[in-house]
């Protein structure tokens, strides 16, 4: 049981933090050039050696991964230590061609273990604590990783998995969870229950650690709300580890990177040319110490800005805004960029749930998009008349937001499904 608050690597100097990354970097790039082929080849096609990279000044030498290299190479093509010493995987959901699949040595397993420690404790988590976790088991890495963090930490550790909504409150007030780490979506109707079954004076939750998928801030406020709870942002993604790449803090504004993991970069997503800290553009993440998938320069597609500023909660490690959402999450319409973040926001902010859904259809040649929204309980109404006022409200708050022409429909509580895992926000008939 060590302490996870490693403030000499938490709170270092920012040279320092690049000292270290710098040189994880040089042994990783010569670890890769001997045993990932597949990447050597890209190297050498871009005209690069190891010898040429001395530091993370030269990291924008390097050639990048994208999702379509991780097709190419499925399934063994991207991994870098012998079969023998591998000894998990972790996979995607594939609901975008084909699944991606990770693999962990036993030393990357602690290493993620240790960034999930991390998060926890970021969030206020000790060994007193009682930590739920209700994000998915098995292939997907929400659960093994916040589960791993929590026994890291000593923690009593629930391993729920996501789903059987009454059992997770029985056990929530049962055994007294005080952190609860699932996604954004299933907090949310988690918190509809509570307040609908009169448990918040019955349970002890103070803290959620809540990731996997885009959620604003208005989302966040409604959370804590519901729940009682301070809810805190993690971040991460399957190829490059699992939730815990960075996390956030009791300041709750970005999330702190584990960069003696992990090299931050942001670049321009048509041009690939590297962009200062500060500008919005598309996060690209190089893993310096993992060994199963060590992946170099991967293209997240996840559209965020960097801040270095240090953080008045004193550590260093840079920090990541929420993402909007993913580069291919962003939809055209009418010719128009949409990300659904900024509807949820809009709703958000107008008094609306978090429950929608949006659905995008073409019609002969002209674009449509409809936005389904569950009113709250306290404001349904059946008249016609008000409801008819009210959706012309939103319309008008979406058409300055997005400069569109959004269809709302007010939907009656209750009637959009709820979610597990992550939420299905958008269906694009345009692709079906
Ligand atoms: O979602 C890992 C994870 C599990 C993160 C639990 C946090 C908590 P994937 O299924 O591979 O991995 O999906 C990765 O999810 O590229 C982002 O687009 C999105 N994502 C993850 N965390 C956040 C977040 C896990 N905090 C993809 N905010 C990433 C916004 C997030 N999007």
């Amino acid at each position: 049981m060590g302490n996870y608050y490693q403030e000499e690597i938490e709170c270092a100097d920012r040279g320092q933090i690049r000292a270290w990354q710098s040189e994880r970097l040089v042994e990783q790039v010569k670890f890769v050039w001997e045993n990932v082929p597949y990447y050597r080849k890209k190297m050498e096609e871009k005209g690069v050696t190891p010898e040429d990279i001395k530091g993370v000044d030269d990291l924008y030498k390097l050639p990048f991964l994208s999702k379509a290299d991780l097709r190419d190479a499925y399934p063994y093509g991207l991994m870098g230590a012998p079969k023998e010493d591998i000894v998990r995987i972790q996979s995607t959901s594939g609901t975008t061609g084909r699944r991606v699949i990770a693999f962990y040595t036993q030393n990357d397993i602690d290493i993620w273990d240790d960034c999930c420690a991390r998060a926890i404790v970021a969030a206020g988590g000790t060994k007193d604590d009682v930590v739920q976790v209700s994000y998915g088991y098995g292939l997907f890495t929400g659960g093994a990783g916040l589960n791993g963090g929590s026994h890291k930490i000593g923690s009593m550790t629930l391993p729920m998995s996501s789903g059987n909504t009454d059992r997770q409150l029985q056990f929530m007030e049962d055994l007294g969870s005080t952190i609860l780490c699932c996604t954004p979506s299933y907090a949310s109707y988690l918190g509809e229950c509570v307040e609908e079954r009169g448990l918040k004076d019955k349970i002890k939750l103070k803290a959620g650690i809540f990731g996997a998928e885009a959620w604003s801030e208005e989302m966040r406020q409604d959370i804590q709300n519901k729940l009682g709870i301070k809810a805190y942002d993690i971040y991460g993604l399957t190829e490059i580890a699992g939730p815990g790449v960075a996390f956030e803090c009791e300041e709750q504004r970005g999330m702190h990177v584990n960069e003696d993991h992990f090299i931050a970069e942001i670049i321009d997503p048509d041009t690939e040319e590297v962009l200062p800290v500060g500008s919005y553009g598309e996060l690209v993440f190089t893993s310096i110490t993992k060994k199963g998938f060590p992946l170099l320069r991967y293209r997240t597609r996840d559209i965020c800005v960097l801040s270095e500023e240090k953080c008045s909660c004193g550590r260093t490690l840079i920090r990541m805004a929420k993402p909007m959402g993913r580069s291919d999450d962003m939809l055209i319409v009418k010719g128009v960029n949409v990300f659904p973040s900024q509807i949820e926001s809009v709703l958000l902010d107008q008094g609306y749930t978090s429950n929608y859904q949006i659905v995008v259809d073409r019609v002969k040649t002209t674009d449509t998009i409809d936005v389904y929204v569950e009113m709250a309980a306290e404001n349904f109404t059946d008249n016609l008349g008000k409801l008819a006022q009210k959706e012309k409200a939103l319309v008008a708050a979406l058409k300055s937001m997005l400069g569109i022409l959004v269809n709302v429909h007010l939907v009656e509580p209750k009637s959009i499904t709820r979610s597990e895992g992550k939420a299905v926000r958008v269906i694009d008939k345009r692709k079906i």
